[in-house]
């Protein structure tokens, strides 16, 4: 008997309460996928013509993605608010304004893939309000460390679409399986090799880099051997990462002072997976998951892999 994501019930403290959210993902990941493969048809690819609130140029396919996932989570009844990496502002979802948790998510990640048919990714992680279940939910609600996190996962829109997820036991990775119509169990108890892989960054931005990381990176790749890949998809290379070891990298650089990748839906889900998955994930001198959140689009350096590969490239 294939196992389902109805396994997530059975997992530890928060599992009975994140199943109905992590099918909920499920269903927007299903919508989602088929969204991507029928794009070119529609002409859903391209500019969707605004900017989103990080001044970046949406896709029509990230503002659809958005509307999905939003409709999902609210078709859930748990979730009371969702902060997206495409809107400015915490969306409530009124007529569950009481419900204890919610939502953060990058709906579609690595968008920059989406024209020449590369994998892209939807990232996301839940919280459990502050505030009192009686009352509106507020932006502060979402500013809680990676330490708080009850569920995060991803995912990944590749020839198959896998859905990667932990709700702090452990980190289980179920593929959708077309022809039963349901994602099923195909990586139980997923754990990162303690050494080889490959080291993942984007290179070309090494002359730019603050902090020495471009020397760091020549002293680790001599003293690992590490071969490269990337994908320029978060969920992608992370992906490998978990699967094959290494190190995925985005550093802080003269242009983005801060590093890239946003603290609430890149760094701390997947900072959290790679714990999970008996990695390391760190930012700039603390790890991604101890950093505390100030702001909904705040942006971090993060370094998150093999333990071995991390602490060589930051030692
Ligand atoms: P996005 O959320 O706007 O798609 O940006 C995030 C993506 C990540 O998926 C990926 O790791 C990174 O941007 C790649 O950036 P770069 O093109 O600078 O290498
Ligand atoms: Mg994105």
């Amino acid at each position: 008997m294939p196992v389902t994501l109805n396994h997530i019930a059975k997992q530890g403290e928060h599992g009975p309460a994140m199943m109905p959210i992590i099918q909920g993902v499920g269903r927007a990941a299903v919508e989602i996928a088929a969204l991507l493969r029928g794009a070119v048809f529609r002409g859903a690819l391209g500019a969707a013509g605004a900017e989103n609130v990080q001044g970046e140029q949406q896709q029509k396919l990230d503002v659809l993605s958005d509307e999905i996932f939003l409709d999902e989570m609210r078709s859930t009844g748990d979730v009371c608010a969702v902060g997206s990496e495409e809107q400015e502002e915490l969306l409530v979802i009124e007529e569950y304004a009481n419900a204890d948790y919610l939502i953060l998510v990058d709906p579609l990640d690595g968008s920059s893939n989406l024209d020449v048919d590369g994998p892209v990714g939807t990232i996301f992680s839940v919280v459990k309000r502050k505030t009192a279940n009686t009352e509106t939910p507020l932006a502060s609600d979402t500013l809680q460390s990676g330490r708080d996190v009850i569920a995060a996962g991803y995912v990944l829109y590749g020839p198959a679409t896998m859905l990667v997820c932990s709700v702090g036991q452990g980190v289980h990775g179920y593929t959708w399986n077309p022809a039963s119509a349901r994602f099923e169990l195909s990586h139980a108890d997923m754990k990162i090799p303690a050494s080889g892989g490959y080291y993942s960054v984007n290179e070309a931005n090494a002359g730019k880099w603050l902090n020495q990381m471009g020397d760091r990176l020549q002293r680790m790749k001599a003293a690992t051997g590490l071969g490269m890949r990337y994908v320029g998809a978060m969920v992608a290379d992370m992906h490998r990462t978990l699967l094959k070891g290494g190190i995925f990298l985005y550093p802080a650089d003269e242009k983005n002072t801060n590093g890239k990748l946003r603290l609430l839906y890149e760094a701390i889900p997947m900072g959290f997976l790679m714990e999970q998955a008996g990695g390391k994930a760190m930012s700039d001198g603390q790890p991604v998951l101890d950093v505390q959140p100030e702001a909904l689009h705040q942006r971090v350096p993060v370094y998150l892999g093999s333990a071995s590969a991390v602490d060589t490239l930051l030692g």
